[in-house]
């Protein structure tokens, strides 16, 4: 049977671990994330596949079952493994990735280079991506992109499958149309997301980014721009838009662009704090460090995080207050890279040395300023934290959203707590409730901690409160409903949907 819905992800949808030497697939250990949302829309479907790619070894590729069905899921729900040796995930995920697109996508040019990519493995795995789903997928299906790993799947299934309706979503940034054209790639890479009839992104400031860089590089014809939703704050801070464009015609093809971010889940957020464990875990937080006040931070080690921007922003702190020495903990989870590339092994260095430099000032035989985890943390206790902290210190220098700030927001329920976050993160338009700050200034950092310091209860819980009725309204079944809703109402060819169609953008009240 032919899938009605295909979802090209990076990651399988379930965790394979070996239990007395047999291969079993668990639910996946994080329950946060996109993931459970997407696979209850792939368990749900009458028929459906997931495509991921798994890296095999080259003895095992040539006994390789690609396909595969795991309990939960209806037998006409096919996970499609892509096997890849090591020497093309390396290629593809790690350099061309990670070395390449990585840094322009976050603005850091000074840290890219092409010298290493291998594109023709780039373009070999999409292209195994792409023939995945075209095999699986009807004339009509839904088939739902995730991510710049997969730029080039769009142009390879619209080759073959003309008819399919096409969506992306781009969960980092898309930076502005000046940096993008740094890639050698950048024609390709704009025509095959011209294929898409729904290129996503969390928030207007990408969808404009996207569309200049679109008008650079090839002749279309903006059919639809409009005032960005009430969600979005529309302008006074960096990432603000007050308009964006959401359809654009290429030769015969209408282009849908649209804002919608990546929401939380705040049932299964509530449902944690409301097991004993987690009161366990905040009276322990609490017996630990007392009437100190408690900051959290959480991210992956990356340099894009601005980690080293909070640090020292702690130790400016420490410094120029000194009543706060023995008074004041931060806990920094920085989830150190799987990969243990170069490059981010040299920011956990730095990241580790400056804990070390800040907690070797200031240490006290019964107080340690700094607690630093770069193991991750089980997602339930990281919900404990984020709700036992009084402030979340979260200063991204660039970052597509940031799903932790709303994570905050939804554990303190709306009543306290304190948000000090990045302009330059997605999110920072869609929360103005926050202290917001820009880490590429030294005084901004300082006022803006030194404003979460001393806020009032009353404040707090006027900032909070309708950041945290947004998140429930908006969240992350929202996120994928509203794509669904989209890509439905879109059509593949222009000759079937000659009426421009008004963009989802303008009526998402919901989030309001
Ligand atoms: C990419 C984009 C965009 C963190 N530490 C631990 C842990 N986490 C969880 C958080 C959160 C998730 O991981 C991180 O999500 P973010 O959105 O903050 O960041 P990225 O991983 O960079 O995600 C980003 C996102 O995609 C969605 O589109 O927002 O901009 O870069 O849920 O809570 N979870 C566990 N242990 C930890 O130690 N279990």
């Amino acid at each position: 049977m032919k899938s009605s819905l295909v979802i090209l992800y990076h990651r399988e949808p379930y965790d394979e671990v070996i239990e007395n030497g047999k291969r079993v697939y668990r639910e996946k250990k994080s329950p946060n994330g996109i993931v459970p949302t997407l696979k209850s829309f792939f368990a749900n479907a009458e028929a459906s596949t997931w495509i991921a790619w798994k890296q095999v070894s080259e003895k095992e590729k040539t006994t390789f079952q690609p396909d595969m069905t795991y309990d939960g899921a209806g037998e006409n729900c096919v996970v499609r493994r892509i096997p890849l040796t090591t020497d093309q995930v390396r290629d593809f995920y790690h350099i061309t990735s990670k070395e390449a697109f990585w840094p322009i996508l976050h603005s850091f040019p000074e840290k890219y280079t092409s010298d290493t990519s291998n594109w023709e493995n780039f373009q070999t795995i999409n292209r195994l991506f792409a023939e995945a789903a075209c095999e699986k997928a009807a004339d009509d299906a839904l088939i739902w992109i995730h991510d710049y790993n997969l730029w080039l799947a769009p142009y390879y299934i619209r080759q073959q499958k003309p008819n399919v309706r096409i969506a992306f979503f781009h969960h980092t940034p898309f930076p502005a149309a000046d940096l993008f054209n740094v890639l050698p790639w950048r024609e390709e890479i704009i025509d095959s997301l011209l294929c898409c009839d729904l290129c996503g992104f969390h928030i207007p400031r990408y969808c404009e980014n996207f569309v200049n860089a679109v008008r650079s590089l090839r002749e279309v014809e903006v059919l639809r721009r409009v005032p960005v939703s009430s969600a979005f704050t529309s302008f006074g801070t960096a990432l603000a838009e007050p308009e964006m464009t959401t359809q654009i015609r290429y030769g015969d093809r209408l282009v849908n662009i649209d804002a919608f971010p990546v929401g939380t889940n705040p049932d299964l957020i509530r449902d944690i704090l409301s097991q004993p464990a987690a009161d366990q875990h905040i009276q322990s937080v609490r017996d630990q460090i007392g009437d100190n006040t408690f900051i959290v931070t959480a991210s992956r080690v990356d340099y894009t995080k601005g980690n080293e921007e909070t640090l020292l922003a702690f130790e400016r702190l420490l410094d120029r207050r000194p009543d706060l020495i023995g008074k004041i903990n931060l806990m920094m989870v920085t989830v150190k890279s799987a990969s243990g590339m170069r490059i981010y092994r040299e920011v956990q260095r730095r990241i580790e040395q400056l804990v070390g430099r800040i907690n070797g000032r200031f240490a006290q035989l019964n107080w340690c300023p700094v607690i630093l985890s770069t193991e991750p943390v089980p997602y339930a206790q990281l919900v404990a934290y984020f709700k036992a902290a009084d402030i979340a210190w979260i200063t991204p220098l660039r970052d597509g959203l940031n799903l932790v700030a709303k994570e905050y927001v939804t554990a303190h329920g709306g009543q306290d707590g304190v948000l000090v976050l990045s302009e330059f993160t997605g999110s920072a338009v869609e929360l103005p409730g926050a202290v917001l700050t820009n880490p590429y200034s030294s005084r901004s950092m300082d006022r803006a901690i030194d404003e979460a310091l001393v806020m009032s209860a009353e404040e707090k819980a006027t900032r909070m409160a309708p950041m945290y009725d947004a998140l429930c309204r908006y969240d992350v079944q929202q996120w994928a409903n509203h794509l669904f809703r989209e890509a439905r109402a879109r059509s593949a060819n222009l000759n079937e949907s000659v009426e421009t169609i008004p963009t989802s953008t303008a009526d998402l009240p919901a989030l309001v």
